[in-house]
Parts: structure tokens; sequence; C-alpha cells
């Protein structure tokens, strides 16, 4: 996998406009980005095939897959037939769950993200405890791919360690949830980033300064 300047945009906007809109200013820097429910909800999704027709981008679906492997056969199948490159999957649920999504997307040529550690704070309670663990199977598993947290260092670090150089860790968390997109591409290969370039009242210069502090 490769990511141009290292930085995964978020669109987690609505309207479809205003994500065209973002699209056309940060699309000269970004070869990907990640969609998630909010935009799939507000306008179906449709509208991941439709941003494929129209920009240069890879697609992480942001669908954090987590039921059992029938169910996340069809979900994983589904979203990658619409159009995107690859899915992130929650690892919580065990092998069964996260083996049925890695061969569905294996068998249509695309992949998995296996989301490890969340960068809230409120996934300290139930998730931190399990969470190298987690990595862990995602290696047993021979899976390739993780999101771990920009906020919390010490973990994306030790996540790093148990995954290896090799895998390939996008990391959300920089910008509005306190992380820093020099110090997480330490540990991880790209940084996710959201509101703080989607928000701000120039998204293209935004994410100009964000290339520049990273360099
Ligand atoms: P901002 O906080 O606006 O930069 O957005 C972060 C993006 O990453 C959102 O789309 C979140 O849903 C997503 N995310 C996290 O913030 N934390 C996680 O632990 C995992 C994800 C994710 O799976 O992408």
């Amino acid at each position: 996998m490769n990511v141009k300047n290292k930085i995964i945009l978020a669109l987690d906007v609505e309207e479809e406009n205003k994500a065209f809109s973002i699209l056309e200013q940060t699309t000269k820097y970004l070869d990907t980005i990640k969609i998630g429910y909010p935009i799939t909800l507000a306008q179906g999704p449709q509208i991941i095939t439709k941003i494929k027709e129209t920009f240069d981008v890879k697609i992480i679906a942001d669908y954090k897959v987590a039921d059992i492997d029938a169910t996340n056969e069809k979900i994983v199948r589904n979203t990658l037939n619409y159009g995107a490159d690859s899915i992130i999957v929650h690892g919580f649920t065990g092998e069964d769950s996260v083996l049925a999504c890695k061969e569905t997307a294996e068998k249509l040529d695309k992949e998995i993200f296996l989301l490890t550690e969340m960068s809230h704070p409120g996934a300290d309670r139930f998730l931190k405890p399990v969470s190298l663990d987690i990595a862990h199977m995602g290696v047993e598993l021979g899976i390739t791919n993780y999101v771990a947290p920009a906020t919390k260092l010490d973990r994306l670090q030790k996540i790093r360690e148990i995954v290896g150089d090799d895998a390939f860790i996008i990391s959300p968390g920089v910008g509005v949830q306190g992380g820093e997109a020099k110090e997480t591409l330490k540990y991880a290969n790209a940084a996710i980033i959201g509101r703080s370039i989607y928000n701000s009242d120039s998204p293209q210069e935004t994410l100009e300064n964000i290339i520049k502090s990273i360099n």
C-alpha cells in the first residue's frame, strides 16, 4: 500500500456538494480517502461509486465491521462491490469474524484494515486491555494492514512492535483529537485526518501546511 504524502482524508461530511468541493481542493495532494457512516447514511452507498468515478482516489470504507462471520461476509462483499478498495474491520469480535472479512476481500483482490486500539478516551476501558492481543491475532491471521491511535503514541508504538515493520499502519486522531502528524508518522505509515481539514476555512491550505509540517 502507498499513501501519497502520508495523509488520508477522513471525509466525514454529509452533503455531497461539500464532499466534492473538499475533494476538488485536496486531491492534488491526496490519493487516499476514508469514507464512513456519516456520508454513506446521508447519501447512500452509491456515493462510493460516484466518488471513484469522479476522482482518482483509493477509498477506505470505514464501516468498523463487527458481526458474526456470515454477516461480515455480506457487509464486506457489498461494500467492496460499490468500489471501495478496502474496509476497516473490528478485531474484538475474534478470529472467525475477522477471517471472514479477510477472505472475502481477498477474493475480490482487495484488502482489510484491522482496528486494534481506538483513539478516543473511552477506548481505555474495554479496548485497551485487549488491543495488543488483537494485534497479535492479526499477525497470526496474516493481516498486513492495521488502524492504531495517534492520540496514544505509547500504544501505537507497542502495536508497531507487534505487527512488525513490514505492516502498514494508518493512524487516526491527528488534529482535533490531539494527535500530532509528525510524531504519529514515527510509528505509522499514514495519518488519518478529518475535521482539521474539512472544517477549516481553506482545506487546501490546511492540508498544505500539514504536509509542510511533516517534511
Ligand atoms: P477527526 O478526528 O475528525 O480527524 O477524524 C478521525 C477519523 O478517524 C474519523 O473518521 C473517526 O471515525 C476515525 N477513527 C478514529 O477517530 N479513531 C479510531 O480509533 C478509529 C477511527 C477509524 O477507524 O478510522
